[in-house]
């Protein structure tokens, strides 16, 4: 099989959902299945920040997680863990500009889905020289949740991109929200990643229904 078609990962990246242990409020098993009966498209393993699993036991949750996601068609990604993502058999990888360099991990992964954050053009010509699929641009809104987040730019920087006539897959990240999301995808944006929003929600499976509600049909205001 060649790599992933580009519309079809526009579609699984409509609601892509992330989070690791650390940002759970319950157990993440539970948390991951309440946001796929809300309608999340895509998830991503990220076992990072403080109180983070390490060795076995982060191996072993994302084992847990990835059949969560494999029994119900929800397409599995790694952050960062190429070593990890190989061994789960996870079905792509994101890395940032700090981690193993793209080519590499393109070389490492074959025909896996491999998402980039990118931050500016000359990142993004790179990302795609090296092999990448879609670009994840953030922060969009302010964050607390990356400690080392980059200041937010709003939709500017996505704007610029399809401008530039980047046609490849677009996610933006960084404080999205209901409320907010459709904002990101008028920007140029083919679908929201959160973390908190999802998360620290009440009730987990409603946000991600609102989520995916102002992904496809815009602002309710
Ligand atoms: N990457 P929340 S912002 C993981 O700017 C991550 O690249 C970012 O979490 C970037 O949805 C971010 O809670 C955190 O704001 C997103």
């Amino acid at each position: 099989m060649g790599r992933m078609d580009s519309n079809k990962l526009k579609d699984m990246l409509k609601v892509y959902f992330i989070m690791g242990s650390a940002n759970c409020r319950k157990d993440p098993a539970e948390v991951l299945t309440d946001a796929i009966s809300g309608g999340i498209t895509m998830f991503q393993y990220r076992e990072k920040g403080e109180g983070a699993l390490q060795g076995n036991e982060k191996w072993q949750l994302a084992r847990r997680l990835r059949s969560i996601c494999h029994e119900h068609a929800i397409p599995f990604i790694v952050n960062d863990d190429i070593e990890l993502a190989l061994e789960v058999d996870a079905d792509g990888v994101h890395i940032g500009q700090e981690d193993e360099n793209a080519e590499l991990v393109r070389k490492k992964i074959g025909n896996k889905i491999l998402g980039v954050s990118v931050h500016d053009l000359k990142e993004a010509e790179d990302a795609i020289r090296s092999g990448a699929d879609y670009f994840g641009v953030g922060p969009i809104f302010a964050t607390t949740t990356k400690s080392d987040a980059k200041p937010a730019r709003g939709g500017a920087f996505i704007r610029e991109l399809r401008d530039a006539k980047y046609v490849n897959p677009i996610v933006g990240i960084g404080g999205i929200v209901p409320g907010n999301a459709a904002t990101v995808m008028e920007a140029g944006a083919d679908g929201v990643s959160v973390i908190t929003a999802l998360t620290h929600a009440h009730q987990i499976q409603k946000e991600a229904r609102l989520l995916k509600e102002a992904v496809f049909h815009g602002s309710m205001k």
